[in-house]
């Protein structure tokens, strides 16, 4: 009795402990991570109060916030890349978004309005010597950056890292752990000198606020070192809202694109989520017309993805925006970017995440910044768009709409799943939202079961229910819950979305 008592305390504990690092900690009412890749804190900690809190999004990812490698560009270009910030020099809160201090008025300021924090660590490797040669831009670099993997700020010596050696063969996967990721110095969290540094940066993030991590390059660490990383961190800062006993969410950086990889997703899914590449991918294939929409009826583990609890979906990340693959979608291809976002929104798959990017052309280019590095804050216009270089997805009216739209529908099932068997499909959730979608090049115009009550409602797509009116296209319900549902081919969007809350 006593004895099964114990065991039955144990696996519960053991269970919540594992539950507990894939709960992203949302308000309710919110949910959808944005990453507000290379933002300042104080612009971060204003657009909370304007912009995420009031429209439901559930928390950011922060781009890295310890200090990192100034890399100096030639005197022929002013830039500094934006992948500097993947090179730590130490575990100070410095860096081009902003101070320690403006780290804390921005967590007080987002958490006070239902918006949590997750900053995206490096445990992997610290930075490279430019004279190494392996950093971008030639004779430039960082004066701040030791030889001999020294790092006094941390501090590091040479016997914290790894012997030095590059990953040759990506199907082995030890070199995958324990050589170099990009030339850059890694580090062995096998060793409690090593895992004591990063439970003390982790754990002062947790005082600060936050609510859990991004973790670079999992791929590159021993499933059992994070583990027992992530098991000593304390728990969140309740003074931030968080209940007692609250852990970390986890999204843990995986590249895994099936089942020819070598270190698979799985390894890693029981210590918090884990991107979801094939999400991606396959939405990307799906709205560019290579792959018919009728399919996506079964998305999910059916197609090889993790289960929706483990899994960190996303249309577009920071890396596969810039890359060309033909496949991947982003902010350059609007029309099917935003069909893919509205999909991954509607349908009850994972964790989402969506991207909010500055503008390039050129895989190094940094975020918009003055004449002496300095980041420049982005600009907002009357239309609630941004400027100064800056593309703010999140504030594009079809997509900050269908976050609504997954709030409202939050923990409602598929229902009234319908295609014309090719590229035309729509589905309800429960009776609380309705989506169609026309990626066929012809018009779309069908009377189609919404799962709704009778009304007028107004589609969040094509514009914005202001009052009792609507500033786009209106749809009749009619007291049976069907609709006519018109898509009209080369329409501005390929999806029309209505929900309780848009009914006029
Ligand atoms: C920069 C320079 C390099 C130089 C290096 C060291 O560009 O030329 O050698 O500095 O001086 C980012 C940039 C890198 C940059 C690095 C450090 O992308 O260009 O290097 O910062 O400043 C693999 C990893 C995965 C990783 C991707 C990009 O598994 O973890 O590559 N993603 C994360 C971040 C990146 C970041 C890092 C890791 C490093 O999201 O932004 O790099 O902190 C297959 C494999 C994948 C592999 C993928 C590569 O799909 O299965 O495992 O991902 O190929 O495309
Ligand atoms: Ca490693």
């Amino acid at each position: 009795m006593k004895y099964s008592a114990v065991f039955l305390v144990s696996v519960l504990s053991a269970l919540s402990c594992i539950q507990a690092q894939h709960d992203p900690h949302f308000w309710t009412g919110h949910s959808t991570i944005v990453h507000l890749f290379e933002w300042k804190f104080s612009d971060i900690a204003q657009e909370c109060e304007r912009w995420l809190g009031p429209r439901g999004f559930g928390g950011i990812q922060l781009s890295p916030v310890n200090e990192n490698v100034i890399v100096e560009p030639p005197a022929s270009d002013s830039n500094r890349p934006w992948w500097e910030r993947y090179q730590p020099v130490s575990y100070q809160l410095t860096t081009r978004s902003g101070t320690e201090a403006d780290f804390l008025d921005m967590s007080r300021r987002c958490n006070a309005v239902g918006v949590r924090l997750y900053v995206d660590i490096i445990p992997n490797h610290m930075a490279a010597h430019p004279a190494d040669g392996s950093v971008g831009y030639g004779t430039g670099g960082s004066t701040a950056v030791p030889r001999d993997r020294d790092f006094p700020a941390v501090p590091y010596t040479l016997s914290d890292f790894n012997p030095s050696c590059e990953i040759t063969d990506w199907n082995d996967r030890v070199m995958i752990r324990n050589c170099e990721l990009f030339g850059l110095p890694d580090l062995n969290q096998g060793l409690d000198s090593v895992r004591d540094k990063l439970v003390a940066f982790m754990d002062h993030l947790i005082d600060l606020g936050v609510a859990g991590f991004r973790v670079d390059a999992a791929k590159h660490m021993w499933p059992q070192d994070l583990e027992v990383i992530y098991g000593r961190l304390k728990n969140l800062n309740t003074d931030f809202g968080f209940p007692a006993g609250a852990r970390a969410f986890m999204m843990q950086e995986v590249i895994d694109n099936g089942d020819h990889e070598v270190v698979r997703k799985y390894e890693y899914s029981h210590l918090g989520t884990v991107t979801e590449f094939m999400f991606s991918f396959y939405l990307g294939r799906a709205f560019r017309g290579n792959d018919d929409l009728v399919w996506l009826e079964s998305f999910g583990e059916a197609w090889g993805l993790l289960p929706s609890r483990d899994a960190l979906v996303f249309v577009d990340n920071h890396d596969n925006q810039r890359h060309d693959h033909g496949t991947i979608l982003s902010y350059k291809l609007p029309k099917p970017y935003k069909m893919a976002i509205a999909f991954g929104a509607a349908y009850p798959f994972g964790q989402l995440r969506i991207m909010s990017s500055f503008a390039f052309d050129d895989f190094d280019l940094g975020p918009p910044m003055d004449g002496n590095g300095n980041i420049v804050s982005p600009s907002i216009n009357t239309d609630n768009s941004c400027g100064n270089g800056w593309v703010c997805e999140h504030r594009w009216r079809q997509i900050a709409n269908m976050i609504k739209f997954r709030n409202i529908c939050w923990g409602t099932p598929v229902a009234n799943w319908w295609s014309n068997g090719a590229n035309k499909i729509a589905f309800s959730r429960g009776n609380r939202g309705f989506v169609a979608f026309n990626n066929q090049g012809v018009d779309m115009l069908e009377i189609l079961q919404t799962g709704l009550a009778a009304g007028i409602y107004c589609d969040v797509i094509s514009g914005d229910k202001v009052g009792n009116s609507c500033t786009g296209k209106s749809v009749t319900v009619l007291t049976d819950g069907r609709a006519s549902i018109h898509i009209a081919h080369d329409a501005e969007d390929g999806v029309l979305a209505i929900h309780v809350e848009s009914r006029l």
